[in-house]
């Protein structure tokens, strides 16, 4: 293949030519190496082959699968090299005003289909796979999934770094660079079991480590390792070192690419010196390691805020060398500290890097002496907050003493902070001393502790939730009190999702069958999807969407019999839960649903019932016991299901073990039923719910979160809702009595009796038995049992349109249609415009 074809298959920047990148290096060079300085001057396939053989110095006979990964990576990595160079030249050239999203997780997935995809590369790359006689889709397999994240809030973080570099925005992402992700989870006799995500064990082909550019960052103690456990010092001061790590962000076109920065902790080289000269050699080296262990894992909760000191060394670490990043690049271009709201937009994503207010005002303060009003101001106007839930469980509290141990000027920031906060409520609300306590920073108690969004929405100029109705209850209930003293710092901005990676990247066919239709514009404009509205009476169209479908279905049953040998039949409908495992999101709502089911065809084994098949997927947090019961149920109603004869090949329920994006990338294409069945006021907005709507399917669920905006674009009438609505869930509280529903709903009872009577639990009787006090005896906190009959109406309805494939697909074709609004580039365009005022920097 020639240099050209690579080359024009990019957007030519002005000035820069395939001639002019090539002509930096001597010719003689170019030919004996294949790769140029600038650009890549050299064909894709002599790149492929340097990376391959030289890169991990290997010959012909050791070439693996992972090698060849390793290879395309780094030539697409080749590619978009010097573009990510301009990309910040230009910034900086600019002096453009610059977003930070800083966020403890960063839920990326894989990276290789998607780069290729937003450069526009895919020919090319066809060629060289030709050319090379790899595997495409194995190589592709090679991929550890980067799951830096938990679930929603982490995937929003990266599907928002794809739309701010398509939309050309000046960002930049900073997290922690975790040796560890998310657990990988395999299923053992029904139970989770949690292995390390030993993501890193190969080179990473994306990353780029800069210690040229670490932050040194200061502590009021010392760390060290005894017996295998970290250990702190109190008032040993001690500097950890920040290293950075660098992603490449590609937008779309692959004109812009951001930085994702990812911070790894070490120790200085003169880390515990003293020791070094007293002899102990050997120990002071061994305890760098106590250095590195605070990025060695990502916490896997998030659902309860655990007090782990190490968790809130985290925290501080990120906002240190984050806010000390991006403060020195601002002081390269600017001297007036006064500027710094005009250059920097600072959003917080949730709580968890709140300590950015005291250590901006700290850097302001103590390091570029202002006075405290100065700061202030220019503290508040930089930081934005968005809160992700509405659990107050989930609401984090850092007890005082951590902040005493480890950064005591901090503290003392934050005490003067309330201090002048409590006497401007006290003047706004005389004589309110209740309010006084509810809205202060510090929770007194026998351990006091500070209130991480207390702090969050004093500290910034913006908080908003992540859908209307959450939004609407923050500030009517969750945060009551600040929306009355400030209630211009509030607002909504409704999540969305990339559809280049949850359309484009996942569904080829369907996105063929759109592009046939309306054009590609909805790549970078989803709201063009409402093009497809009259044609959802098309059945020319409609035979295309159901093939793409019925394609997706067939795809991913191949793929669960060659990789864990489980046969489903695509010819049954595809109905999926797929989330981390929470009571709130009421799996155990759709476990009842299915007994529902499953005890009518046991009763009427001549019913005419569609054939399903369910699928369920996610982690529990490992120390959430009831979550893990949940998943242990499943398994146990999926095998008893198996094996009985009445409703073998009517009703299949599979438990997908290692939910994870790439995981989802398939199963989302392939699903025809979404549920999104949260107690309505729990859920903050949910995304995958976006994410199967956009892929034809519809949705059955409660008027909770976003799922409430989805069936207002398509209309309810295409909507399977059912359930209490928020308010009803509010007032029922005092009366609600699941013992009710049991007494008087012969399905409730019947279902609830077969789990108590060991029926899924034969073998480990009574294993179950702490559902009987989450479910009714301990109140059904959740209100699963007051749910459980509207499900199975709407169930019932969903099947009745389902026998009728043209209304069926009319609805999913309007579901499509109506999901534009839900793309993150939308979501993103709001926060630009209203909370960030940040104007797009094209690359030049
Ligand atoms: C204390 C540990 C912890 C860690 C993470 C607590 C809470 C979290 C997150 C806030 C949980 C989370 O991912 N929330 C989800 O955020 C999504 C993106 O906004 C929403 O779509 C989901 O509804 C919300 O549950």
């Amino acid at each position: 293949m020639s240099e050209s074809t690579v080359v024009s298959n990019l957007p030519q920047l002005d000035g820069e030519t395939a001639v002019s990148r090539s002509a930096v290096v001597p010719q003689e060079l170019v030919d004996r190496y294949a790769c140029g300085p600038v650009g890549f001057s050299g064909s894709a396939d002599a790149l492929y082959d340097r990376h391959l053989f030289h890169d991990n110095v290997v010959g012909e006979e050791s070439v693996n699968a992972r090698l060849q990964y390793e290879a395309v990576a780094r030539t697409v990595r080749d590619v978009l090299s010097q573009r990510w160079v301009r990309t910040e030249q230009t910034y900086q050239r600019e002096n453009a005003k610059r977003v930070y999203y800083l966020s403890m997780e960063f839920l990326m997935g894989r990276a290789l289909g998607n780069n290729i995809r937003n450069l526009q590369l895919d020919s090319v790359a066809g060629e060289v796979f030709k050319s090379k006689n790899i595997d495409w889709t194995n190589i592709l397999e090679e991929e550890p999934d980067a799951g830096l994240g938990n679930g929603g809030l982490g995937r929003l973080a990266a599907c928002f770094l794809d739309s701010m570099a398509t939309l050309q925005l000046p960002a930049m992402g900073y997290g922690l660079r975790y040796e560890y992700g998310i657990f990988k989870q395999s299923i053992d006799n029904g139970w989770q079991v949690e292995r390390p995500d030993n993501w890193l064990r190969y080179n990473d082909p994306w990353e780029v480590a800069r210690p040229d550019e670490a932050i040194e960052v200061k502590l009021n103690c010392s760390f060290h390792m005894e017996d295998g456990r970290l250990k702190v010092l109190s008032n040993e001061p001690s500097t950890l070192i920040a290293i950075p790590y660098d992603r490449p962000i590609v937008g779309y076109g692959g004109t812009t690419v951001n930085t994702l920065r990812l911070w790894a902790a070490a120790a200085p080289d003169y880390f515990d010196f003293h020791r070094f000269s007293k002899g102990e050699f050997i120990a002071a080296l061994a305890d760098s390691l106590a250095a590195e262990t605070i990025t060695r894992v990502l916490y896997p909760d998030d659902s309860t805020m655990r007090g782990e000191a190490l968790r809130f060394f985290q925290q501080y670490l990120l906002v240190a060398a984050s806010l000390g990043d991006l403060v020195r690049r601002f002081r390269a271009a600017n001297d007036d500290w006064h500027a710094f709201p005009d250059k920097a937009a600072i959003q917080l994503n949730d709580t968890h890097p709140t300590l950015s207010v005291p250590e901006l005002m700290r850097i302001l303060l103590d390091d570029a002496r202002l006075g405290w009003d100065e700061a202030w101001d220019i503290t508040q106007r930089t930081l934005a907050y968005t809160n992700h839930t509405l659990l107050p469980e989930a609401l984090e509290k850092w007890p005082l003493e951590w902040f005493e141990m480890l950064i005591p000027r901090h503290l003392e920031i934050i005490y003067e902070i309330n201090r002048r906060f409590l006497d401007s409520v006290r003047e706004r609300f005389p004589g309110d001393e209740a309010r006084v306590t509810r809205m202060s920073l510090v929770e007194e108690g026998s351990t006091r502790k500070i209130r991480m969004a207390n702090l969050a929405i004093v500290g910034s100029h913006s908080t908003n939730g992540v859908a209307a109705i959450h939004s609407e209850l923050l500030r009517t209930k969750t945060v009551r009190d600040f929306h009355d003293m400030l209630p211009e710092r509030f607002n909504n901005k409704t999540n969305g999702v990339t559809q280049r990676r949850w359309l484009l990247l996942c569904n080829p066919a369907l996105s063929a069958v759109i592009t046939d239709a309306i054009g590609d514009r909805w790549i970078t404009d989803l709201s063009e999807l409402r093009k497809l509205t009259p044609l959802a009476d098309d059945a020319e169209f409609r035979s295309r969407v159901r093939g793409a479908k019925r394609g997706a279905k067939a795809s991913f049953a191949a793929w669960l019999r060659t990789t864990q040998g489980v046969v489903v039949n695509p010819d049954t409908i595809f109905d999926s839960v797929v989330k981390r495992i929470h009571e709130y999101k009421r799996q155990l709502l759709d476990a009842l649903r299915i007994i529902v089911l499953y005890n009518r065809l046991r009763e009427n084994p001549d019913l005419e019932m569609q054939p399903r098949t369910f699928f369920f997927a996610g982690k529990a947090a490992p120390a959430y016991a009831l979550a893990k019961l949940i998943i242990k149920l499943v398994n146990n109603i999926s095998a008893v299901i198996d094996n009985d004869l009445v409703v073998r090949g009517r009703l299949k329920v599979l438990f997908l073990p290692d939910y994870r994006v790439s995981l989802a990338e398939r199963l989302i294409p392939a699903t025809e039923v979404s549920n999104q069945i949260s107690t309505a006021g729990y859920e903050a907005s949910g995304t995958g719910n976006m994410k199967f709507m956009m892929n034809g399917a519809l949705t059955i669920g409660t008027r909770d979160g976003a799922t409430i905006e989805m069936a207002e674009e398509s209309g309810e009438e295409n909507f399977f809702l059912f359930g209490l609505t928020a308010d009803q869930v509010a007032d029922n509280r005092g009366w609600y009595n699941p013992q009710w529903h049991y007494e008087n709903e012969p399905e409730t009872r019947a279902a609830l009796d077969l789990i108590f009577s060991d029926h899924f639990s034969a073998n480990e009787p009574g294993i179950f038995e702490p559902l009987r006090k989450t479910l009714l005896t301990g109140g059904d906190f959740y209100m699963h049992l007051a749910d459980l009959t509207s499900y199975i109406e709407a169930d019932q309805r969903l099947l009745k349109l389902y026998a009728d494939p043209d209304a069926w697909t009319r609805m999913a074709i309007l579901n499509i249609a109506g999901s534009g609004k839900f793309s993150s580039d939308r979501t993103i365009a709001e926060y630009a415009a209203e909370i960030w005022d940040a104007k797009p920097c094209p690359v030049r």
